[in-house]
Protein backbone atom coordinates (compact mmCIF):
# COMPACT_ATOMS: atom_id res chain seq x y z
CA UNK A 1 0.00 0.00 0.00
CA UNK A 2 1.66 3.38 -0.51
CA UNK A 3 1.99 5.71 2.49
CA UNK A 4 0.40 8.33 3.00
CA UNK A 5 1.75 10.86 5.45
CA UNK A 6 0.01 13.96 6.82
CA UNK A 7 2.76 16.58 8.19
CA UNK A 8 1.05 19.15 10.46
CA UNK A 9 0.09 19.41 14.10
CA UNK A 10 -2.32 16.96 16.89
CA UNK A 11 -3.08 20.52 18.08
CA UNK A 12 -4.13 22.05 14.96
CA UNK A 13 -7.59 22.25 13.68
CA UNK A 14 -6.28 22.30 10.06
CA UNK A 15 -4.39 18.80 10.22
CA UNK A 16 -7.94 17.01 12.42
CA UNK A 17 -9.94 18.32 9.45
CA UNK A 18 -7.49 16.40 7.28
CA UNK A 19 -7.82 13.59 9.83
CA UNK A 20 -11.49 13.54 10.79
CA UNK A 21 -11.25 12.91 6.77
CA UNK A 22 -8.77 10.04 6.92
CA UNK A 23 -10.47 8.02 9.67
CA UNK A 24 -13.82 8.66 8.51
CA UNK A 25 -12.45 7.75 5.18
CA UNK A 26 -10.39 4.33 6.07
CA UNK A 27 -7.29 5.62 4.36
CA UNK A 28 -3.68 4.60 5.89
CA UNK A 29 -1.68 7.15 6.86
CA UNK A 30 1.31 8.56 9.35
CA UNK A 31 1.24 11.55 10.61
CA UNK A 32 4.89 13.57 10.50
CA UNK A 33 4.38 16.67 13.51
CA UNK A 34 5.95 19.94 12.96
CA UNK A 35 7.01 20.44 16.32
CA UNK A 36 7.76 24.18 16.22
CA UNK A 37 5.34 26.58 13.74
CA UNK A 38 8.30 29.53 14.60
CA UNK A 39 10.72 28.21 12.23
CA UNK A 40 11.39 29.67 8.49
CA UNK A 41 12.51 26.49 6.57
CA UNK A 42 9.82 25.56 3.96
CA UNK A 43 11.58 21.79 4.63
CA UNK A 44 9.91 21.93 7.81
CA UNK A 45 6.98 21.91 5.73
CA UNK A 46 7.35 19.55 3.76
CA UNK A 47 8.87 22.18 0.82
CA UNK A 48 5.49 24.13 1.06
CA UNK A 49 7.18 27.75 0.53
CA UNK A 50 3.95 29.60 2.36
CA UNK A 51 5.18 27.92 5.53
CA UNK A 52 1.60 26.69 6.76
CA UNK A 53 0.61 22.99 7.82
CA UNK A 54 -0.81 20.87 7.23
CA UNK A 55 0.48 19.20 4.14
CA UNK A 56 0.11 15.54 2.49
CA UNK A 57 3.06 13.86 1.07
CA UNK A 58 1.88 10.86 -1.20
CA UNK A 59 3.20 9.13 -4.19
CA UNK A 60 3.16 11.62 -6.61
CA UNK A 61 4.41 15.03 -4.50
CA UNK A 62 3.00 17.35 -2.07
CA UNK A 63 -0.34 18.73 -1.62
CA UNK A 64 -0.68 22.05 0.31
CA UNK A 65 -3.88 22.73 2.17
CA UNK A 66 -6.54 21.45 4.58
CA UNK A 67 -9.17 21.30 1.76
CA UNK A 68 -6.82 19.96 -0.97
CA UNK A 69 -5.86 17.10 1.59
CA UNK A 70 -9.59 16.07 2.20
CA UNK A 71 -10.20 15.47 -1.58
CA UNK A 72 -7.20 13.83 -1.93
CA UNK A 73 -7.57 11.20 0.84
CA UNK A 74 -11.07 11.22 -0.71
CA UNK A 75 -9.76 9.63 -3.86
CA UNK A 76 -7.90 7.00 -2.05
CA UNK A 77 -10.54 5.79 -0.28
CA UNK A 78 -11.13 2.16 -0.44
CA UNK A 79 -15.50 2.73 -0.86
CA UNK A 80 -17.02 5.75 -1.99
CA UNK A 81 -18.13 7.74 0.75
CA UNK A 82 -21.06 9.86 0.39
CA UNK A 83 -19.14 13.51 0.84
CA UNK A 84 -20.44 16.76 0.10
CA UNK A 85 -17.89 19.69 -1.17
CA UNK A 86 -18.31 23.13 -0.66
CA UNK A 87 -19.13 23.36 -4.43
CA UNK A 88 -22.48 21.57 -3.40
CA UNK A 89 -23.96 23.54 -1.11
CA UNK A 90 -26.69 25.12 -2.71
CA UNK A 91 -28.24 27.92 -0.84
CA UNK A 92 -27.04 31.05 0.46
CA UNK A 93 -26.95 30.10 4.08
CA UNK A 94 -24.98 27.41 3.57
CA UNK A 95 -22.57 28.82 1.54
CA UNK A 96 -22.31 31.57 3.78
CA UNK A 97 -21.83 29.25 6.70
CA UNK A 98 -18.71 27.52 4.83
CA UNK A 99 -17.23 30.89 4.41
CA UNK A 100 -17.92 31.81 8.14
CA UNK A 101 -15.82 28.52 9.17
CA UNK A 102 -13.19 29.27 7.12
CA UNK A 103 -13.12 32.66 8.62
CA UNK A 104 -13.00 31.31 12.38
CA UNK A 105 -10.31 29.21 11.54
CA UNK A 106 -8.02 32.07 9.75
CA UNK A 107 -9.32 34.40 12.78
CA UNK A 108 -8.18 31.16 15.34
CA UNK A 109 -4.88 30.93 13.27
CA UNK A 110 -4.39 34.91 13.66
CA UNK A 111 -5.01 35.31 17.60
CA UNK A 112 -3.19 32.18 18.57
CA UNK A 113 -0.21 32.68 16.16
CA UNK A 114 -0.01 36.64 17.13
CA UNK A 115 -0.83 36.88 20.72
CA UNK A 116 -0.01 33.35 22.15
CA UNK A 117 3.44 32.11 19.79
CA UNK A 118 4.32 35.90 18.91
CA UNK A 119 3.35 37.34 21.91
CA UNK A 120 1.99 40.51 20.22
CA UNK A 121 -0.03 42.91 22.44
CA UNK A 122 -3.71 41.20 22.16
CA UNK A 123 -5.34 44.96 21.98
CA UNK A 124 -3.67 45.76 18.98
CA UNK A 125 -6.21 47.26 16.05
CA UNK A 126 -5.26 44.11 14.29
CA UNK A 127 -6.34 41.14 17.37
CA UNK A 128 -9.19 43.54 18.47
CA UNK A 129 -11.01 43.63 14.75
CA UNK A 130 -9.93 40.10 14.20
CA UNK A 131 -11.89 38.71 17.72
CA UNK A 132 -14.89 41.01 17.11
CA UNK A 133 -15.53 39.79 13.50
CA UNK A 134 -14.53 35.98 14.69
CA UNK A 135 -17.36 36.45 17.32
CA UNK A 136 -19.82 37.64 15.02
CA UNK A 137 -19.36 35.54 12.67
CA UNK A 138 -19.73 32.46 15.68
CA UNK A 139 -22.91 34.35 16.16
CA UNK A 140 -23.77 34.29 13.05
CA UNK A 141 -23.24 30.21 12.64
CA UNK A 142 -25.13 29.58 15.75
CA UNK A 143 -28.51 31.67 15.03
CA UNK A 144 -27.93 29.70 11.70
CA UNK A 145 -26.67 26.81 12.32
CA UNK A 146 -29.83 23.97 12.07
CA UNK A 147 -30.68 26.09 8.62
CA UNK A 148 -27.32 25.32 7.21
CA UNK A 149 -27.58 21.81 8.39
CA UNK A 150 -30.85 21.13 7.25
CA UNK A 151 -29.79 22.04 3.77
CA UNK A 152 -27.35 19.30 3.46
CA UNK A 153 -28.45 16.00 2.01
CA UNK A 154 -29.77 13.57 4.29
CA UNK A 155 -27.86 10.22 3.17
CA UNK A 156 -24.52 12.27 3.29
CA UNK A 157 -21.51 10.45 5.35
CA UNK A 158 -19.73 13.87 5.93
CA UNK A 159 -19.62 17.22 4.75
CA UNK A 160 -16.69 19.39 4.72
CA UNK A 161 -18.99 21.96 6.50
CA UNK A 162 -19.56 19.58 9.16
CA UNK A 163 -15.74 18.61 9.92
CA UNK A 164 -14.06 21.82 9.73
CA UNK A 165 -17.49 23.39 11.96
CA UNK A 166 -16.50 20.52 14.49
CA UNK A 167 -12.63 21.24 14.17
CA UNK A 168 -13.37 24.77 14.70
CA UNK A 169 -15.12 24.60 18.02
CA UNK A 170 -13.75 21.76 19.45
CA UNK A 171 -10.20 24.13 18.93
CA UNK A 172 -11.93 26.90 20.51
CA UNK A 173 -12.43 24.47 24.07
CA UNK A 174 -8.76 23.35 23.58
CA UNK A 175 -6.67 27.06 22.46
CA UNK A 176 -9.48 29.25 24.52
CA UNK A 177 -9.19 32.89 22.46
CA UNK A 178 -12.95 33.85 22.80
CA UNK A 179 -15.42 31.96 24.83
CA UNK A 180 -17.94 29.30 22.98
CA UNK A 181 -20.06 28.80 25.85
CA UNK A 182 -22.68 31.84 24.64
CA UNK A 183 -23.43 29.66 21.30
CA UNK A 184 -25.21 26.71 22.45
CA UNK A 185 -26.44 25.30 19.17
CA UNK A 186 -22.60 24.86 18.11
CA UNK A 187 -21.67 23.65 21.56
CA UNK A 188 -24.42 20.83 21.18
CA UNK A 189 -23.81 20.28 17.38
CA UNK A 190 -19.82 19.47 18.45
CA UNK A 191 -20.83 17.73 21.36
CA UNK A 192 -22.40 14.89 18.62
CA UNK A 193 -20.39 15.04 16.24
CA UNK A 194 -17.68 14.39 19.00
CA UNK A 195 -19.08 10.71 19.39
CA UNK A 196 -18.05 9.82 16.14
CA UNK A 197 -15.02 7.37 16.27
CA UNK A 198 -13.14 9.50 13.79
CA UNK A 199 -13.46 12.72 16.36
CA UNK A 200 -11.94 10.29 19.08
CA UNK A 201 -9.03 9.23 17.28
CA UNK A 202 -8.09 12.56 16.80
CA UNK A 203 -7.82 14.49 20.13
CA UNK A 204 -6.25 17.55 20.22
CA UNK A 205 -3.03 17.25 22.02
CA UNK A 206 0.73 19.09 21.64
CA UNK A 207 3.24 16.61 19.81
CA UNK A 208 5.88 15.86 22.76
CA UNK A 209 9.38 16.45 20.70
CA UNK A 210 11.26 12.61 20.87
CA UNK A 211 14.41 12.87 23.39
CA UNK A 212 17.61 12.26 22.36
CA UNK A 213 17.22 8.41 23.71
CA UNK A 214 14.37 7.71 21.94
N1 LIG B 1 -5.19 27.57 4.03
C1 LIG B 1 -4.46 26.67 4.91
C2 LIG B 1 -4.35 27.32 6.28
C3 LIG B 1 -3.55 26.47 7.22
C4 LIG B 1 -3.14 27.19 8.51
O1 LIG B 1 -3.40 28.39 8.71
N2 LIG B 1 -2.52 26.40 9.37
C5 LIG B 1 -1.98 26.92 10.59
C6 LIG B 1 -1.97 25.86 11.67
S1 LIG B 1 -3.63 25.42 12.16
C7 LIG B 1 -0.55 27.36 10.37
O2 LIG B 1 0.09 26.92 9.43
N3 LIG B 1 -0.05 28.20 11.27
C8 LIG B 1 1.30 28.67 11.22
C9 LIG B 1 1.40 30.06 10.70
O3 LIG B 1 0.38 30.69 10.43
O4 LIG B 1 2.52 30.54 10.53
C10 LIG B 1 -5.16 25.32 4.95
O5 LIG B 1 -6.34 25.26 4.57
O6 LIG B 1 -4.55 24.30 5.32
Amino acid sequence: MTRLQIVGRRSSHFTRLTRVFAEELGVAHEIAAIYDMTLRDPAIYADNPALKLPILRCDDGVIFGAENICRALAERAPSSPRLVWPEQLKSNVSRNAQELVWYCMAAQVQLVFGTVVAQLPADNLYFEKARTGFVGALHWLDTNLSLALGALPADRQLSLFEASLFCLVDHLQFRKTVPVEPYSALLSFTQAFAERPSAQRTTYQFDVPPTAEE
